[in-house]
C-alpha cells in the first residue's frame, strides 16, 4: 500500500514524463518513482583544466516517498584527486556561457548566499573528490519534492566543495567549470 501511494504521488507531481524517459533501466522491483536519468553524457566544459575534453556525468534523481528527493551524480575523466562543488540550477546550459543556468534551484527562494536558504536541505548539493582517474560521485537527499511548474534544469560543477557559514559566502563553491542539462 505505501508503495502504491508514493508512486501515485510522484506521478501526481508531475513524474509522469520522467517515468517513461527513464526507459529500460529502472528495475521493475524498484519502489520509487522515476524522477530523471540523464544517462551517461559528455559534460558541457567551461574550464578544460578541470572539466577536459571527454569528460562525461549523469545525474539520477527519484521520488522514493511522496516527502523525498533523492539526486545522484557520477563524473567521469574530471581532473584526478580534486574536490569539486556541485549543484542543481535553475535553468538549462548554454555551452558557452557559464552564466545562463542561474543560481541554485532552492526550495524556498531567498537569498542566493544567505545559510537560510543557501544550504543542502533547502538547495541540491552534489559536492564530490575525484580519484586517481578523475571519477567521482554524489548523492544529495531532501525532503520536498520539485513543484511542477518550476524545476531545476541543470547541474553545474564548481572550483571546489560548497562553503557552509555565514551570509555572503554561504553556498557558493566557485567559478563554474562544467554543466549537464538536466530536465528534472
Ligand atoms: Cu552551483
Amino acid at each position: 500500500m505505501r508503495i502504491r501511494s508514493t508512486f501515485a504521488a510522484g506521478l501526481a507531481s508531475g513524474g509522469l514524463a520522467a517515468v517513461a524517459l527513464a526507459g529500460p533501466a529502472s528495475s521493475p522491483a524498484a519502489a520509487s518513482a522515476a524522477l530523471v536519468d540523464t544517462e551517461r553524457q559528455p559534460v558541457i566544459s567551461y574550464n578544460t583544466t578541470f572539466v577536459p575534453p571527454g569528460s562525461t556525468a549523469r545525474v539520477r534523481g527519484i521520488y522514493p516517498a511522496s516527502d523525498r528527493t533523492v539526486v545522484t551524480l557520477h563524473v567521469w575523466g574530471l581532473a584526478p584527486n580534486r574536490e569539486y562543488g556541485a549543484h542543481a540550477h535553475k535553468y538549462g546550459c548554454s555551452s558557452t556561457d557559464p552564466t545562463a543556468a542561474g543560481g541554485h534551484f532552492q526550495h524556498v527562494e531567498g537569498g542566493a548566499s544567505d545559510p537560510g536558504y543557501a544550504n543542502p536541505d533547502n538547495e541540491i548539493w552534489l559536492d564530490f573528490t575525484t580519484d586517481g582517474e578523475g571519477n567521482g560521485a554524489a548523492q544529495a537527499v531532501v525532503d520536498w519534492q520539485f513543484p511542477a511548474e518550476r524545476r531545476a534544469q541543470s547541474v553545474i560543477i564548481h572550483d571546489h566543495h560548497t562553503a557552509t557559514g555565514p551570509a555572503g559566502s554561504a553556498g557558493t563553491a566557485g567559478p563554474r567549470y562544467g554543466c549537464l542539462t538536466v530536465p528534472f
